[in-house]
């Protein structure tokens, strides 16, 4: 059984039904992510965008290489390769689409290194293949949000074993806003967040010979209030029973018990400095949009 298969069970077998957020981006899960950052609703990666855009000159630029956690399309990065100047950079990402388009995107902007990986296991690999100098990472779009609270300082620290003092990492962090203006990004009236969560279970249908009936779960975003974090979930319509095949695997659903698909947890400025110093890190510098709140934090490991 492959790890995509072995997480569907374990996550469905859970009271509080889960599935990773790592799995909503297959190759239509990523297209429908970028429709969702062209959305007037999902302010977040203008935001990211139009500080990497005005402040990329004000970063050091003593890096020979950069590295990017899930680098997604690559468009947000084209700034900061422009004002650093890499000899390389290594976008690392679970998906090999979103490799290809970064890679054409950037083609001639520096000796582009694609690793098909996830984070931890792809810092690795830079540094295998990095000779000397300092390295950049960039960890932009609030990806970081989608961590448990719990694990979110380990991981940090893990990152931190894998750098040397004077490399440092630009990371990107969505931080606390109005209810409202929270939920209609996460629940768009245009249906695209509902459809990137609902291919969820296409996606199991297609790859794991999954019967998700599509139209019995419906999209539900919350933000919770306590732990300071939008969720989303897929809520089952109906009493129903699903057979995953290479799972092995069946499963009842109550009517609306929920599968809790996705935190983004939403930072306050102030604590951006402290999380950094928690793990290893200093904060050299903290810029923040003015129009949607979300800030851009370059940390230096120490
Ligand atoms: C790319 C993980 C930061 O949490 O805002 C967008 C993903 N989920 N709409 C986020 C997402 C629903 C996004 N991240």
């Amino acid at each position: 059984m492959n790890q995509f298969a072995c997480e569907v069970r374990s996550g469905l077998a859970k009271p509080q039904k889960e599935l990773p957020s790592k799995y909503l981006y297959d190759e239509l899960g990523s297209a429908l992510f970028d429709a969702i950052t062209a959305l007037p609703e999902y302010g977040l990666t203008r935001a990211d965008r139009r500080i990497l855009n005005r402040h990329a000159v004000d970063l050091p630029r003593d890096f020979a290489c950069v590295a990017e956690f899930g680098s997604g399309s690559g468009s947000k990065t084209r700034a900061i390769l422009e004002a650093i100047a890499p000899k390389t950079y290594f976008p690392i990402d679970v998906s090999p689409a979103a490799l290809d388009r970064c890679t054409r995107e950037l083609c001639g902007m520096a000796h582009i290194q694609p690793i098909e990986d996830s984070f931890l296991e792809g810092l690795d690999r830079v540094r295998e293949a990095q000779e000397s100098g300092a390295l950049l990472l960039l960890f932009l779009g609030s990806t970081l949000g989608n961590f448990d609270s719990r694990c979110r300082n380990d991981f940090l620290q893990q990152v931190r074993l894998r750098m040397r003092s004077g490399d440092a990492m630009l990371i990107g962090l969505d931080l606390v806003k109005p209810l409202e203006t929270m939920l209609d990004a996460y629940d768009d009236p245009t249906g695209v967040t509902a459809a990137f969560n609902l291919n969820l279970l296409g996606r199991i249908n297609r790859e794991l010979g999954g019967d998700f009936d599509i139209r019995a779960f419906a999209h539900h975003a919350l933000y919770n209030e306590t732990d300071r974090r939008i969720e989303m979930h897929l809520r089952s319509r109906i009493n129903q029973t699903v057979t995953v095949t290479e799972a092995d695997f069946h499963c009842r659903f109550r009517a609306d018990e929920t599968i809790w698909t996705e935190s983004s947890h939403k930072f306050y400025a102030d604590e951006i400095p402290e999380i950094a110093h928690a793990t290893g890190f200093v904060s050299e510098a903290l810029w923040v949009d003015e129009e949607w709140p979300f800030a851009e934090s370059l940390w230096r490991a120490v």
